[in-house]
């Protein structure tokens, strides 16, 4: 009785003196917080971008901009690798196309993906006039590159702590109109990566997640979450849309469901056999008919009508995304 009535007493006071137990977070993994994402710097990598002309592949502005491309790119990233490829396209028109991959800790074996497309469309299919004429692509092609040579200047000065690939696809954009006189082509949008899904730039490439940016410019822009990235790579979208969400862009980053769209996510999740599951960050939008950016596929897709305030949400959310990897 005695022995046990030490037994007790030196319990309660081992129990008094102890320190107070801390309930362990849910989440214990601490957030780090990115570098700031500066929506000047990347508005001025698109104005770069369209003082090219547009950038048609075979013409003058596509050339002359895929170098500044690689150049930049080389300046900020470890490696970079350009893949050739010569696609056809519904027309016949051979398109020399480069895909662009430019990477961080190239041999680091856990890495992500961040991808867009940098050629624009050659004619304006989506407005009333001009149709033949190719458009600028300042959301279109130039706001996606425009962020990502941003977060590549950011890692430059600060190194995530995983690998990363920063792949510009080329080709994206000159697929087949709704109206035309050539025979019905399937899959004639986004031919760099589909060349690229089935000749990786290197043998035996897998990344955990990839991420897409496709008109990210826009005004008043709404990210909402597209079924191919929903089916695809669920558990990568709803990170990007809570982390985004996190920061204050949760109106930006809709958990809205929409429909399925044919861009360059859905070759590499068909194609490349499930090596990076992939998202895409593209504008839906309510009003117009196609769902796509107001001034998609017209002349209207200019420098004036991107908004920083939509390449902020983003690049903020994407730098987020990665460094708390
Ligand atoms: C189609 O128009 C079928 N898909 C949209 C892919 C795209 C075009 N992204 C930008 N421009
Ligand atoms: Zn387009």
């Amino acid at each position: 009785m005695k022995h046990l009535l030490i037994a007790l007493l030196t319990l309660i006071l081992i129990g008094c003196t102890s320190e107070p137990k801390v309930k362990k977070a849910k989440n214990p993994k601490k957030k780090v917080e990115a570098p700031i994402f500066n929506q000047d710097s990347a508005y001025n990598f698109i104005a770069s971008q369209v003082a090219f002309g547009p950038r048609v592949p075979n013409t003058k502005g596509h050339i002359a901009c895929g170098e500044y491309l690689i150049e930049t790119l080389r300046s900020y990233c470890d490696t970079v690798i350009v893949q050739e490829a010569q696609l056809t396209a519904f027309d016949g028109n051979v398109l020399n196309s480069k895909n662009i991959i430019a990477s961080f800790k190239p041999t680091r074996a856990k890495r992500i993906m961040l991808c867009a497309h940098w050629d624009t469309r050659p004619f304006a299919d989506q407005d009333t006039e001009d149709t033949n004429k190719a458009i600028d692509g300042a959301n279109d092609g130039a706001s996606g590159v425009g962020v990502l040579l941003e977060i590549a200047r950011q890692f430059s000065l600060k190194k995530p702590n995983i690998g990363v690939d920063i792949i510009l696809f080329d080709a994206e954009d000159y697929g087949q109109p709704a109206v035309s006189d050539y025979p019905r082509m399937e899959h004639s949008y986004c031919l760099g990566s589909q060349y690229w899904a089935t000749h990786l730039h290197k043998s035996n490439y897998f990344a955990k997640y990839g991420i897409l940016l496709d008109m990210v410019g826009g005004k008043n822009a709404v990210f909402t979450q597209e079924l191919a990235s929903l089916t695809f790579a669920p558990k990568v979208l709803k990170k990007v849309w809570n982390t985004a969400a996190e920061l204050g862009y949760g109106n930006t980053f809709q958990f809205k469901k929409t429909n399925l769209i044919i861009d360059d996510h859905l070759y590499i999740n068909n194609l490349a056999q499930g090596r990076v599951p992939t998202i895409d960050i593209i504008e839906y939008n309510e009003v117009t008919e196609s769902h796509f950016y107001e001034h998609w596929h017209t002349h209207k897709d200019k420098l004036e009508n991107i908004d920083k305030n939509t390449l902020k949400a983003v690049g903020q959310t994407v730098l987020q995304v990665v460094y708390n990897e």
